[in-house]
């Protein structure tokens, strides 16, 4: 009876060890939460951050681009940060995120209630061309190309500059890329594509400009080895659900380490507000 017992206490922990280690367990929404009521609701009496516009000289394009900057509650030229590029969809601009979500009420409210590590985060324009302003119509071939030409804009004009002038960590472990649709495709390209320069990368709602799971990602060792987080999120409703599910079954298929998250709700704000939320908070810790 008692060896009966041994055997049985045995198997059960074998089997839940296996879980942990076997089991997609770490990696499943489950451990995902949608944001709490309120937490884009302005709270009174609360540290904020500040935003500003900054303007950098970008050789990629040949002019002087613009972009939002959001420096955290308390922050101190003294102190050095982590640094969010966070990136605009296909109709957007380096305003979209702050007309559409008002990113420092929730980040405001994170830094309140003590859940998130100050960090500066970054709205440029994804959209690198001399007149990238969000007008007409956003699918021409030259604006989607432009998208794509972001990626040496950000890396050789935008990080330089923000390096430059705040005082930011120039290292990986301190740099994050995410953005909603386009600027999730771009996050996704740009970061994969990049791994000796991000150590975070998240993709909301990410559009078709995303690349095949396969030229994405050509070689997942690297990715599971450099990788501090991997975040692919999407609406249910949305049209663009397919590609976040293609990357991440190649992401399992390979056993990529990732956050995937499936949420309620369509191609919207609603969306993007809830996974900036959610995203922001495991940003730069171990
Ligand atoms: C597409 C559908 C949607 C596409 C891009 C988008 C490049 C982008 C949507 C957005 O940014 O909101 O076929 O192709």
């Amino acid at each position: 009876m008692m060896n009966k017992d041994k055997v049985n206490l045995t198997s059960i922990f074998t089997f839940i060890i296996l879980l942990f280690l076997f089991g997609d367990y770490a990696y499943s929404q489950q451990s995902i939460e949608q944001a709490p009521e309120g937490f884009d609701v302005e709270t009174a009496n609360i540290g904020r951050g500040v935003i500003e516009t900054v303007e950098y000289e970008s050789e990629t394009v040949g002019t002087k681009r613009k972009a939002n900057i959001y420096t955290p509650p308390g922050y101190s030229e003294n102190q050095q940060y982590p640094v969010l590029y966070l990136l605009h969809g296909i109709g957007g601009d380096e305003e979209e995120w702050l007309n559409n979500a008002k990113p420092q009420i929730i980040l405001d409210n994170l830094y309140a209630e003590g859940e998130l590590e100050p960090m500066i985060v970054v709205m440029p324009n994804g959209r690198a061309m001399e007149d990238d302003r969000a007008i007409g119509n956003p699918f021409e071939q030259e604006k989607i190309e432009a998208f794509a030409r972001f990626e040496q804009d950000l890396l050789t004009d935008l990080i330089p500059f923000v390096e430059e002038t705040y005082p930011v960590i120039q290292d990986r472990e301190y740099r994050a890329l995410a953005g909603l649709s386009m600027g999730g495709g771009q996050s996704l390209n740009f970061g994969l594509g990049n791994l000796d320069m991000f150590a975070w990368v998240g993709g909301f709602s990410s559009a078709p400009n995303t690349k095949e799971p396969e030229e994405l990602l050509p070689n997942p060792d690297a990715a599971k080895e450099k990788l501090n987080l991997l975040w692919i999120s999407c609406g249910v409703d949305d049209n663009l659900l397919h590609v976040s599910r293609r990357t991440h079954e190649y992401l399992e298929e390979h056993q990529v380490p990732h956050i995937y998250y499936e949420e309620p709700g369509d191609h919207d704000f609603d969306v993007w507000k809830n996974d900036l939320y959610l995203f922001s908070k495991l940003l730069f810790k171990s």
